[in-house]
């Protein structure tokens, strides 16, 4: 329930109750703050292997993305932000606070990521294939255009695939920023995401984003980037 709908909704019980002649019980619970929820890991975290390794993949999952739900759900509590949807919160996203932004992002992020991901070899294929060619001249194209903007992130952020409208574009983000929010200079409905901190492939690539870059592909789940092109 949004939080407009509740106050109304409350005033409407008091009223009524108060009508019949009955004690009016008001409730002192705040209308229910948003939760963020970590998405189950699609597959076991060693299926990505040999691109994304076992170990990485239980680091990042269990301890990373745990870490990021777990905080930007204390900070909503504490800060008792009103919006009531993951769209609305990040539509707000100047207004809060770098903890809220910056683990509500993480939040959201990784549980995109893991769903853009899947193992077995992967082909692009149908209106993906179309609108991708179409967009950037060829899939090859498209890729190099990807990778670069992931390569040339400097410091931590991510890659995106979006559609703006329409318009499929590539662009990064730093550290948590995402295109849903409303101080990002990238803005559209995210369609591939693409996680360049280190965290995501130091143990097994090093300092070698590239490489890591050039083994995601292998796993990337073009049947979801489908589905969110519509
Ligand atoms: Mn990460």
């Amino acid at each position: 329930m949004k939080r407009r709908e509740f106050i109304d909704q409350s005033a409407r019980t008091v009223a009524a109750i108060g009508t019949a002649g009955l004690v009016p019980v008001i409730s002192d619970a705040s209308p229910a703050l948003l939760v963020f929820t970590q998405s189950p890991l699609p597959y076991s975290s060693s299926s990505l292997e040999p691109h994304i390794d076992k170990e990485t993949m239980e680091i990042h999952y269990g301890r990373h993305h745990t870490a990021y739900i777990k905080n930007v759900n204390e900070e909503i509590a504490a800060k008792s932000y009103p919006y009531s949807t993951e769209a609305e919160f990040f539509a707000n996203a100047s207004k809060l606070s770098d903890k809220a932004r910056n683990n509500g992002g993480g939040a959201w992020n990784h549980n995109f990521f893991w769903q853009v991901m899947k193992p077995g070899a992967q082909t692009i294929s149908g209106k993906v294939a179309d609108a991708l060619s179409q967009t950037f001249g060829s899939l090859e194209k498209f890729k190099e255009a990807f990778a670069s903007s992931a390569m040339t992130r400097f410091g931590s952020g991510w890659a995106w695939l979006v559609s703006d409208q329409g318009t499929l574009k590539i662009g990064s983000t730093p550290n948590q920023d995402n295109p849903l929010m409303d101080r990002s200079e990238l803005k559209g409905t995210p369609l591939l995401a693409l996680d360049v901190w280190e965290h995501a492939y130091y143990l097994k690539y090093q300092n070698k984003r590239a490489d890591y870059i050039t083994a995601w592909w292998n796993v990337v789940n073009w049947e979801e980037v489908a589905k969110r092109l519509g």
